[in-house]
């Protein structure tokens, strides 16, 4: 079958067409395309007994805890932490070995977002161990007052002060200041005992195009029961062991809440400051950071907080690096 039209010009009809197409779509001028992104995340305040020490040793110290810890006589203690749930309250989600210290119970579930997402933390108070009211207050994202989460007697609303069995509707947004990573917490009027027990989780921001690692460590230092923890456990063996490949890009989330001031150290590796480089960074109560690196050098190695006293006190773990 011929056509009547020289030869070359019976595309000419569809070039015009698909042309006007391009013509009308704002992605033609080089808008970005639209998109709200809306992540809903259901976290409860739940009941736990949490054992800071599962394996009772100190293994670098030779150190046991059978006849219970010198300060405290106990490695175990009940207490309140986040956990996350499928949508509508279905069902507790157990923890996510994908990435550290996301929704073991110390830190509660990590939540993920970028630049110009929307996010809803549906929380629900079962605290039926102490019966005290609990909330989510959030660094690092916009969000209007009623979702701040924080008690003041007269102006807060029922989001400061989630009564047992009730449950609330935290609406944030991360901005584009909101990159990085960020602690959440108790803020409601039992916010002291609360946190000391665990009552906290991060929440990892990235820019709207930026690379998502291929690894992201969470590393929530705090003191819990006397010990000096990271993500609620003390010592190597009980601590995160991270893994890691060769020329995998790396994230590390290091936050702390409490009262004290840690010095996070990596061994055989250094990041990127702005004019340095560096391998212990200072981080103080509610201050957070991230660091990255692509993975380059395959061994077991240290990481821990460099003041002598919070190291010998179990705030140590192990990286393991292979090929
Ligand atoms: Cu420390």
């Amino acid at each position: 079958m011929s056509s009547k039209l020289p030869r070359g010009l019976g595309a000419l009809p569809l070039l015009a067409l698909a042309g006007a197409v391009l013509w009308m779509s704002p992605w033609a001028r080089g808008e970005s395309a639209p998109r709200s992104n809306v992540h809903e995340v259901w976290i409860a305040a739940v009941p736990e007994r949490w054992n800071i020490v599962p394996n009772g040793r100190n293994a670098i110290e030779k150190e046991t805890f059978h006849s219970g810890h010198a300060k405290t006589g106990s490695t175990t203690f009940k207490t309140i932490v986040y956990r996350r749930y499928t949508r509508d309250w279905g069902k507790q989600l157990p923890n996510q070995p994908g990435v550290s210290g996301d929704n073991d119970g110390i830190p509660g579930p990590l939540i993920r977002a970028r630049v110009g997402d929307r996010i809803l933390v549906h929380f629900k108070n079962l605290d039926n161990e102490f019966e005290r009211p609990h909330s989510m207050h959030f660094h690092g994202v916009r969000y209007p007052f009623g979702s701040d989460g924080a008690y003041i007697p007269g102006f807060s609303g029922r989001g400061a002060s989630v009564k047992p069995g009730d449950t609330f509707t935290y609406r944030l947004e991360a901005r584009p200041d909101s990159v990085g990573v960020w602690p959440y917490h108790d803020h409601s009027p039992s916010m002291a005992d609360s946190v000391e027990g665990g009552l906290y989780g991060a929440i990892s921001i990235l820019g709207r195009h930026e690379r998502a690692p291929d690894r992201e460590f969470v590393v929530f230092l705090s003191r819990h029961l006397g010990f000096m923890t990271i993500n609620g456990r003390a010592f190597v063996g009980n601590t995160p062991v991270l893994r890691a490949k060769v020329g995998e890009l790396v994230q590390w989330d290091v936050l702390t809440l409490g009262d004290e001031f840690h010095t996070f150290h990596v061994h055989g590796h250094r990041w990127r400051v702005p004019g340095a480089f560096e391998d212990t960074r200072t981080v103080g109560p509610a201050e957070s950071f991230r660091v990255r690196w692509r993975e380059d050098v395959p061994g077991t190695w240290l990481y821990h907080c460099h003041v002598e006293g919070h190291m010998a006190e179990g705030m140590i773990g192990i990286y393991r690096v292979t090929r």
